[in-house]
């Protein structure tokens, strides 16, 4: 039997997963932006962030019909990216489509229309004018005013992804081309990564039928294994009888290893996220992935508490620090966005300053 990606070394289930599938269209129009993006940044001195957001999908069929989500609205990593602005960084924002983005996220949330900003000018001259209500003017400028700061100096680079291959691609050509930083370069992986996921090889083409098509029809309908539980014979059967559909994922190849030992420049720092639900694991989660990444900083939160609080778990002392918002603060802020713990919040909270060569 063939050996799965998980029993290979990692740079050999490199190759294997990479050649598997062809590179994403968008792939070579997003090199070239952030070619550009980063000479500009090395060219200035300044420190550059890549901060991954969202969550990845795993398609079940080639061309998609359905697929496996991950969790993340993307308030993490879309939160971060203003703070790391703030504090003087280009950020090239890989996000999964669709998902929060730095600024605009303040009026995009759904529970946050942004149509419930806005009125029409009260005064007969203005009559039919679109504004902005009053109570939002303040905190409406601060977020343009930043924004437009962003855009037009070119600080800010938005690249979508959607699949976990997708994901995958992008990570790789943005950490080599971020080479010429050298320690002016930073990882920070808050995107939700898929951990299972169907090799190329076994996905069904098209889209997988719950009822029997046909031979001569089937172009490549059938998950793999699909048929092994097929228990139907036509559409008139009992409901019961119909095809079932039992998925077989493989795990994902951790290219964490890859991103630390082989595509990050020399002296970049290396920021992951660990997501868990059961609080007895968080910790120990996080720091068998620090150990076995040898990176810099795992950052745990919960999926019930990850607004309030996370963990920082470190090489060095003080190994593992919990940094949580006080309760008075967890208010909502005007535009109803929750605030939440962010690195930038993190070291406002606790007077620490991370950065590469910190
Ligand atoms: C996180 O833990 C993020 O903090 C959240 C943020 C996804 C919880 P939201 O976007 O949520 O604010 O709604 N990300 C998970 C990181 C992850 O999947 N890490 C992988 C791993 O540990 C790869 S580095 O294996």
């Amino acid at each position: 039997m063939a050996a799965t990606l998980s029993e290979m070394s990692p740079a050999e289930a490199e190759s294997v997963y990479f050649n598997e599938y062809p590179p994403p269209k968008n792939l070579p129009n997003h090199e070239a932006l952030a070619r550009a993006f980063i000479d500009l940044h090395v060219e200035a001195n300044r420190r550059v962030v890549l901060v991954t957001s969202g969550g990845t999908t795993v398609p079940l069929e080639a061309q998609t019909v359905r697929f496996i989500d991950n969790f993340s609205a993307g308030t993490r990593g879309a939160t971060s990216a203003e703070y790391f602005l703030e504090q003087g960084y280009a950020v090239i924002f890989l996000h999964r489509q669709y998902s929060l983005l730095p600024y605009s996220r303040h009026y995009s949330h759904s529970t946050n229309c942004f149509l419930d900003f806005m009125d029409e000018a009260p005064s007969t001259s203005d009559q039919g004018r679109i504004v902005v209500r009053d109570e939002y003017q303040k905190e409406m400028r601060d977020v343009l005013r930043k924004y437009r700061y962003a855009k037009q100096n070119n600080l800010l680079l938005l690249l979508p992804f959607t699949t976990v291959a997708e994901y995958m691609f992008e990570l790789r050509s943005l950490a080599k081309l971020m080479r010429p930083l050298g320690a002016n370069a930073l990882f920070y992986l808050a995107a939700a990564v898929s951990d299972f996921f169907i090799p190329r090889s076994r996905m069904a083409e098209h889209k997988i039928q719950s009822m029997e098509v046909p031979a001569h029809l089937d172009k490549g309908s059938k998950a793999a294994g699909q048929d092994d539980i097929y228990t139907g014979e036509n559409e008139d059967q009992p409901q019961s009888q119909r095809k079932k559909l039992v998925i077989n994922l493989d795990p994902v190849p951790k290219f964490l290893h890859r991103l630390v030992d082989g595509w990050a420049p020399d002296g970049s720092m290396v920021v992951s996220f660990k997501l868990e639900t059961d609080p007895g694991l968080l910790v120990y989660k996080s720091r068998t992935a620090l150990q076995r990444y040898s990176h810099h900083l795992v950052i745990g939160n919960l999926l019930s508490t990850r607004k309030w609080e996370v963990v920082f778990i470190t090489p060095d002392a003080p190994y593992e620090r919990w940094i949580r918002v006080p309760k008075s603060r967890r208010s909502k802020s005007i535009s109803g966005v929750e605030d939440q713990v962010g690195l930038a919040e993190a070291q406002k909270l606790n007077g620490s300053v991370l950065a590469p060569d910190a």
